[in-house]
């Protein structure tokens, strides 16, 4: 069933230069891009954005991180775009994430781990209306 999802490629992302291969990847798996936009997060997006973590011990640096430079947004849809988005994405640590994943393939860090993704309809509803609003 046609689904959509949002990834994010963070900061760290678009530094390296990694825009191009993250977005190849999601069109080479068959999905469509919907939207796509780069943009710097100011700090009340962030922390509208990141407001499920805001009791959480990392949320300073969390929205510290993501407001640190440019990110490309895009909004995505094909089959079970969410959950299959974030098979690809891959497991939160990098240095944990499965090789093959964009975090496995790409990273070491937590905080810096290249790219976010929705991880349910609810939160891509919510994050979608962040960034693309
Ligand atoms: P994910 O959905 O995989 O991005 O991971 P979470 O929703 O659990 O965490 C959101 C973001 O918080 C992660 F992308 C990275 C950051 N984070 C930290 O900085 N420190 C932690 O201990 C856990 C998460």
């Amino acid at each position: 069933m046609a689904e959509r999802t949002l990834f994010i490629v963070k900061p760290d992302g678009v530094k390296r230069n990694l825009v191009g291969d993250i977005v190849s990847r999601f069109e080479k798996k068959g999905f469509e891009i919907v939207q796509l936009k780069m943009f710097t997060f100011t700090k009340p997006m962030a922390e509208e954005f990141y407001s499920v973590h805001n009791s959480k011990p990392f949320f300073g640096e969390l929205v510290s991180f993501i407001t640190s430079g440019k990110v490309v947004a895009a909004v995505i849809e094909g089959n079970n775009a969410i959950a299959t988005t974030r098979l690809m994405i891959g497991a939160t640590k990098s240095y944990e994430a499965t090789p093959g994943t964009i975090r496995g393939d790409f990273g070491l860090g937590i905080t810096d781990n290249i790219i976010h993704a929705s991880d349910s309809k609810e939160s891509f509803e919510k994050e979608v209306a962040v960034v693309f609003k």
